[in-house]
């Protein structure tokens, strides 16, 4: 049986789904995608020509939500492909349409989970591992990250992550990665040597950044607008904005218009702001996605994402 794996390409949850993935089907093909129409047309491509093939396959989705504005392209990919005996499992924590769920769940097996109280690491032990002591740590280990809790110690690997995703080889570096982890291996000199070089360019990005940092209050939140840097590892350092701010939310912006949101508190849901952005989406916790005006006017950003709290928090006070 060919076994191909997708998994999202940024964080910790990503490369573990992966690594558990791997640690059941040691053969598999791994993919690290991001939430681009790009990626997921990777995912339809793959499906596609893997019908000539006479071995069976089988395809395994995971951490990624599903882009709804494919929903027809993908029910065809997987209508054809099921014909030719193929398997799919998609296995997610973001939320879900009830209609995507109703079109696609007779061709894909799906392994949801929108409780928000697991990660998608936990999802696929359980349907892939169940029992497995290393994979359950690895789960473990992935929600931690997630779900910012802190209870257990992790090796700087979402920093690693972070910093990998800055190279040209960045699929071979995180697929190395990810067979390490499968491996058992959560640390080693190659890593250490990397983390020293990544240093230097994050704190040099850091200090840049924090020199620009702008708040304002919106409704009853203080919001903070920062830079975002391809070396800085977001959630981490949105702790420390919050140490230096005491800002309610942060909001990280790229050239790009990509945003990225964390929260101090409870006081708003990350993903409520991201559903309003363009392909934005995410959980309670941290959520994204692109906006719709000028990137490179930080004004424009502002006021765009004043314009969707004041909506947010006026549908809930009147
Ligand atoms: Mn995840």
């Amino acid at each position: 049986m060919r076994v191909t794996l997708f998994s999202h390409e940024s964080d910790v949850d990503g490369i573990f789904s992966s690594s558990i993935g791997l640690i059941r089907y040691p053969q598999a093909r791994t993919f690290f995608l991001d939430y681009r129409k790009e990626s997921f047309m990777k995912i339809i491509n793959q499906i596609f020509f893997s019908n000539e093939s006479q071995e069976k396959n089988l395809f395994i989705v995971s951490d990624l939500g599903f882009n709804d504005s494919l929903l027809s392209i993908f029910k065809s990919t997987f209508q054809n492909s099921k014909n030719a005996n193929n398997e799919f499992i998609w296995v997610d924590h973001h939320p879900w349409s009830k209609n995507t769920i109703d079109e696609v769940s007779s061709f894909v097996e799906l392994i949801l989970d929108n409780s928000g109280s697991k990660c998608a690491s936990e999802l696929m032990y359980e349907r892939l591992l169940s029992g497995n002591a290393y994979a359950y740590h690895l789960a473990n280990l992935a929600h931690t990250t997630d779900f910012f809790t802190k209870n257990q110690y992790l090796s700087p690997l979402p920093e690693i992550i972070r910093y990998y995703l800055n190279f040209n080889d960045s699929y071979e570096r995180l697929s190395k990665l990810a067979h390490k982890i499968a491996n058992g291996i959560l640390w080693d000199i190659d890593m250490s040597e990397d983390y020293t070089r990544y240093e230097t360019l994050r704190d040099t990005d850091k200090k840049r950044v924090l020199n620009d940092l702008k708040i304002k209050k919106i409704n009853d939140l203080n919001v903070v607008f920062v830079k975002s840097s391809p070396y800085i590892q977001t959630s981490i350092f949105s702790e420390e904005v919050f140490s230096l701010t005491n800002a309610d939310v942060a909001i990280f912006y790229g050239k790009n218009g990509k945003i990225s949101i964390r929260r101090n508190n409870d006081k708003i849901d990350c993903n409520a702001i991201a559903l309003n952005l363009i392909d934005g989406g995410g959980h309670k916790f941290a959520a994204g996605g692109t906006i719709h005006s000028d990137p490179n006017q930080l004004d424009n950003i502002i006021s765009e994402i004043e314009g969707i709290i004041h909506k947010l928090k006026g549908s809930i006070n009147n």
